[in-house]
């Protein structure tokens, strides 16, 4: 199993951390969607990561299709039950955190982009707008010790990469005390060996 992509990429890290978690095995590749766009277009014609390729070739793209497939080989240990109203909350949890992310995307890509003068102050005012509401309502909708109570789930693995994003690309989203409860959760995410098996180094950023 090959995961392709760079861990600056929240979503890219998020199913890295949920790999991790499960014990599967796979391999990096790393390159960027930007600096080689052409070769990651060969193996997703959107060009985004992450993508996931099995050991047969099969190519999977988007998160969410990626951690069914993922939570299907887990099967009892997967980080969301298979039906029911919990699965609903930790999936919409999770929607949550990962709408935020593409937010704070566009508000990156718009600056990347863009020299100053050609930016859309509309647009990026807009998406900052969604960014808040989404940290609120995240913030609003923590249990404890995890983003859903007592067990991992995959809200708390979708949360915790979208901050690690906003705190490398848009850190004015996130100031300190806030958001007490996702900064608490961030910290608790941080000491995991699955987290920590997939940091960001220093040459996965941009482009
Ligand atoms: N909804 C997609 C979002 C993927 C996505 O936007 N990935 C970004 C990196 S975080 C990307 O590939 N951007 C390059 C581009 O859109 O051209 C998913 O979760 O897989």
């Amino acid at each position: 199993v090959i995961l392709v992509g760079q861990y600056d990429s929240f979503p890219t890290r998020r199913v890295a951390m949920v790999l991790h978690h499960y014990g599967m095995p796979f391999v990096r590749d790393a390159r960027s969607v930007f600096g080689d766009a052409a070769g990651i277009g060969r193996i997703n014609p959107l060009v985004r990561i992450p993508a996931l390729v099995l050991d047969d070739g099969e190519v999977l793209i988007e998160t969410a299709a990626i951690l069914d497939h993922l939570d299907e080989i887990a099967g009892a240990r997967a980080l969301v039950p298979r039906a029911g109203v919990e699965r609903r909350r930790i999936l919409q949890q999770a929607a949550l955190a990962q709408g935020t992310g593409e937010k704070a995307g566009a508000v990156a890509y718009e600056r990347h982009f863009h020299p100053p003068e050609a930016r859309s102050a509309a647009w990026e005012g807009r998406c900052l707008g969604q960014v808040a509401a989404g940290l609120a309502a995240l913030e609003a909708g923590l249990s404890g010790p995890w983003a859903m109570g007592g067990a991992l789930t995959h809200g708390d693995f979708a949360i915790f990469c979208t901050l690690g994003y906003l705190r490398l690309r848009l850190s004015e989203a996130l100031p300190a005390g806030r958001f007490p409860r996702l900064e608490a959760l961030e910290t608790a995410m941080g000491g995991l060996p699955e987290v920590q098996a997939a940091a960001i180094s220093a040459d996965e950023a941009m482009p």
